[in-house]
């Protein structure tokens, strides 16, 4: 793609609400448009991460042998009603009246709608464990929508939802997600930490919240610096590993404020070890048992011939907010740098030149379609404008590679850098390298 073509409206002035560095960069790059209050717009640079975000997503989502599907924004208030949750949801639930009066709502979330799915077409013990997944929009009307993307009232989540038999059962697809979670958080580069958490609106027993660490973050976060210390790839994937593996992060002290109590954490955490900062909360996880099966008559066979309420759990992750906590993550010092598995091109052509002398340009071009010939996504920065005005704008669009074609190119050996990394003459065979690397 070259730059002059790519629709990527860099803007400077900011609104007085754009707080936190995600905010201001997402704007600054286009990456991003507020059309109201707490809905976005998603402009093509800031659309590509966030479909990358998604496919890791879904890959290790079907890993663990969850499965895609789609239900509808829009939903009926009728399955609302029998779980008890309508009128218990509150203002924060958007609500419709079609054209005939009938109840309508924006799904804020979709516990009832797969209930509903399930109960119709599963009747036996047989056809259990289940997890079935999708990826769609979702509307809370929050009272104070705010950070842009991080707290809006519309955004992107995964959600999904495990059936079983019996609690046993139920837990040991609760152990799947959470090491699904910490696969992919890991994938993102990003240090998620998983917190004991309060259950709010969606109910039940056990709950995880995913928490990555930033200044920023709106939840107060305490725990026990032993808690970085345990390492997923040392468990492996099997029911009685990641039993212990799930135990083992619940062992040590993490909470966010509305588990957190202070004498608890001072007797628990030597002061040594004892972290107290903000996060932002990236995936949450839940085990609810029949909170939802009672309610809406989902019954299967059991094998000793009863009918029994499914058990259940509902695992989301924030995918457009991750856009943000990964820039949060990412962006120090005025530079960002997308990590590999979601940067936007997977490298950057910066060549010094101007009309009278196109001679870097020219070689950028070769390099270009010497790259896109072998399927990597580049980005060629064909706009005349000067090199250290170049620098600038490539520090927050943070494509981690970088090919700059100035005055240090020699015939076959080009200035490459890693961002944050020092700069280096090398060939291009040995970028291609470290690019596919
Ligand atoms: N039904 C459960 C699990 S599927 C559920 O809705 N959980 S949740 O309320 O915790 O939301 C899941 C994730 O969505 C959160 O961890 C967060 O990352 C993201 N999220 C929730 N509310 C917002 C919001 N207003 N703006 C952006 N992301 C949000």
């Amino acid at each position: 793609m070259l730059l002059s073509k790519l629709f990527i409206p860099l803007t400077k002035d900011l609104p007085s609400d754009a707080k936190i560095k995600s905010h201001q960069l997402m704007l600054r790059t286009g990456m991003i448009r507020q059309s109201a209050a707490g809905i976005y717009s998603w402009l093509p640079l800031g659309f590509k991460v966030m479909k990358k975000i998604e496919a890791v997503v879904r890959e290790e989502q079907n890993k663990i042998g969850a499965q895609e599907m789609l239900m509808p924004t829009i939903q009926s208030a009728d399955i609302w009603k029998e779980s008890g949750r309508y009128n218990d949801y509150g203002e924060e639930m958007l609500r419709i009246k079609d054209r005939q009066g009938r109840e309508m709502l924006y799904g804020p979330t979709n516990e009832e709608l797969i209930t509903d799915i399930f109960r119709s077409s599963v009747k036996s013990y047989k056809s259990l464990p289940q997890m079935l997944y999708h990826i769609q929009w979702k509307f809370r009307d929050e009272i104070r929508p705010r950070f842009g993307i991080m707290r809006c009232r519309e955004f992107y989540m995964k959600d999904a939802y495990s059936f079983d038999l019996d609690e046993q059962s139920a837990k040991q697809s609760y152990n799947k997600m959470f090491y699904s979670y910490l696969q992919t958080f890991k994938r993102l580069e990003l240090e998620a930490i998983p917190m004991a958490a309060d259950t709010g609106p969606i109910g039940g027993d056990l709950s995880h919240e995913f928490i990555i660490l930033a200044e920023t973050g709106e939840s107060n976060v305490y725990a026990d610096k032993n808690i970085f210390a345990i390492d997923p790839s040392n468990y492996k994937f099997d029911d009685q590993s990641l039993e212990k593996m799930r135990k083992d992060f619940s062992s040590c002290y993490a909470v966010t404020d509305e588990k957190f109590k202070k004498d608890e954490f001072e007797s628990n955490v030597k002061k040594d070890n004892q972290i107290m900062t903000k996060g932002i909360e990236v995936g949450h996880i839940f085990y609810f048992g029949d909170k939802y099966s009672k309610p809406l008559n989902c019954l299967v066979d059991h094998p000793d011939g009863k009918k029994v309420s499914v058990k259940m759990g509902s695992y989301g992750i924030g995918v457009s907010r991750l856009v943000g906590a990964i820039i949060e993550a990412k962006f120090n010092n005025d530079v960002m740098k997308w990590p590999r598995s979601v940067a936007p091109f997977d490298v950057v052509i910066i060549p010094s030149f101007n009309k009278n002398n196109l001679n870097n340009l020219e070689k950028a071009n070769k390099i270009y379609s010497e790259l896109t010939k072998i399927k990597l996504d580049v980005l060629l920065d064909d706009v005349e404008e000067n090199i250290s005005a170049k620098f600038k704008k490539h520090d927050l669009l943070g494509i981690p590679y970088q090919i700059i074609i100035g005055s240090k190119s020699e015939e076959n050996k080009f200035e490459f850098k890693e961002v944050g990394k020092d700069a280096k003459m090398i060939s291009l065979e040995e970028i291609i390298k470290i690019i596919k690397n």
